[in-house]
């Protein structure tokens, strides 16, 4: 058995790729700072999930699995790393679940040998994505995702059914899968577990929807329950945080990750999208709700936490970031892991003191042109002594 001749070269780069270090940009808004380059592309995926190194069986050494885009990772701290579960794409357009962990969050990052073999339900997933990561009170790790499958009710080739399939896991390497979830809407995508019970129950954040795309009479951020997470049922599914006219969350929003416990609230980060003549734009926005009653926002800044830049405008579905994994480090360091355009993932670092900061002295939106002027004449007045 010989291997084919361009191993050596090809694991040679692939290993100086992946231990390239990243650096901070060297600007920020003192808010969150992005890092040079992005954690995560299809890049870092291993050579042997893509290669046949056989040389008899591959003799002209050709790639023979092409993998297209690495995004919207969930992420987690475990045994000192930092570990993302990253929607990986591969060229044939099916998304799958993969693990790769860093020591440091922001470089390093590497594939482990195999991606996830995801358990399956009576019904088949066609395509999985999105994973939030949720290490909850009751000892289990939890991972929500999109389950598409084919609207067979609908000749259409493209006409699909997406619901959140569930799985969990106490060591991220065996995972159980649940039954998928059951609610009223006709379909659902960025369904989020809370860490916590809430009155002895688990809380699961949605986005119902009446379309596969568009959200139609449904959307906005919703919260229901669920008393056996063996048999998933949603009860008392509310809207908690409505999509609103010319904001950046006109046209639909859904949450990111678990949220965040503070001393003063549950941090949120979740992503708005509005339409525009070029397609849709979308942004990420953070808002803070009630330690008690985490249904009842007590804090949204206006407007956009983060939007894509020039270089992360570019990709697959551009003009999107997307983000749905973030990690809180015992110091307060928050290492916030997000998409853009649907081809790659990013690391951006904040603190939870910054965020608090932000979620709470940056102005809400007033929903006027008239009112942001009223916010900027405030501020102008206020530093007149300065300047
Ligand atoms: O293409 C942008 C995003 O579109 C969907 O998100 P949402 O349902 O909120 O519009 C998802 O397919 C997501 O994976 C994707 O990044």
């Amino acid at each position: 058995m010989n291997r084919i001749p361009q191993y050596d070269n090809l694991m040679k780069e692939h290993r100086e790729f992946l231990q390239i270090p990243n650096k901070p940009t060297k600007h920020t808004n003192g808010i969150v700072q992005r890092y040079q380059n992005p954690v995560v592309t299809a890049a870092h995926a291993p050579l042997h999930w893509r290669y046949d190194f056989h040389a008899e069986t591959n003799p002209l050494g050709l790639e023979r699995i092409g993998i297209n885009a690495t995004f919207n990772p969930g992420a987690i701290k475990w045994n000192g790393n930092y570990v993302l579960a990253v929607r990986v794409e591969g060229n044939d357009r099916k998304s799958f679940f993969a693990l790769a962990e860093s020591p440091n969050g922001v470089d390093n990052f590497k594939f482990l040998d195999k991606p996830i073999e995801l358990p399956q339900t009576e019904e088949p997933d066609t395509n999985v994505y999105d994973m939030r990561l949720t290490q909850h009170e009751d000892g289990w790790i939890y991972g929500i995702f999109c389950t598409e499958r084919k609207d067979k009710s609908n000749p259409d080739t493209s006409a699909a059914i997406a619901n959140a399939g569930i799985v969990r896991t106490k060591d991220l390497l065996n995972w159980e899968r649940l039954p998928d979830l059951i609610s009223n809407s006709g379909q659902q995508r960025n369904v989020v577990m809370h860490p916590e019970f809430v009155n002895g129950k688990y809380a699961l954040y949605t986005r119902p929807q009446d379309g596969f795309i568009e959200v139609g009479k449904g959307g906005g951020i919703g919260l229901g329950y669920i008393t056996d997470i063996e048999n998933p049922v949603l009860e008392d599914e509310k809207i908690i945080n409505h999509k609103v006219y010319h904001t950046v969350y006109e046209l639909k929003n859904g949450l990111g990750p678990a949220p965040i416990k503070t001393e003063e609230g549950w941090l949120h980060l979740a992503h708005g999208v509005r339409n525009t003549a070029g397609g849709l734009r979308y942004t990420l926005y953070l808002f803070m709700t009630d330690l008690e009653d985490i249904s009842k926002v007590i804090a949204q800044p206006a407007g956009y936490f983060m939007a894509p830049n020039y270089e992360e405008t570019v990709g697959d579905v551009p003009n999107v970031l997307f983000g749905n994994g973030w990690i809180k480090d015992e110091d307060g360091k928050v290492f916030i892991y997000y998409a853009s355009s649907d081809t790659r993932s990013h690391v951006a670092v904040s603190s939870v003191e910054k965020l608090l900061d932000y979620v709470k002295n940056t102005p809400e939106d007033g929903l006027t042109s008239r009112a942001s002027v009223d916010a900027i004449v405030n501020l102008v007045d206020n530093n007149k002594k300065f300047y």
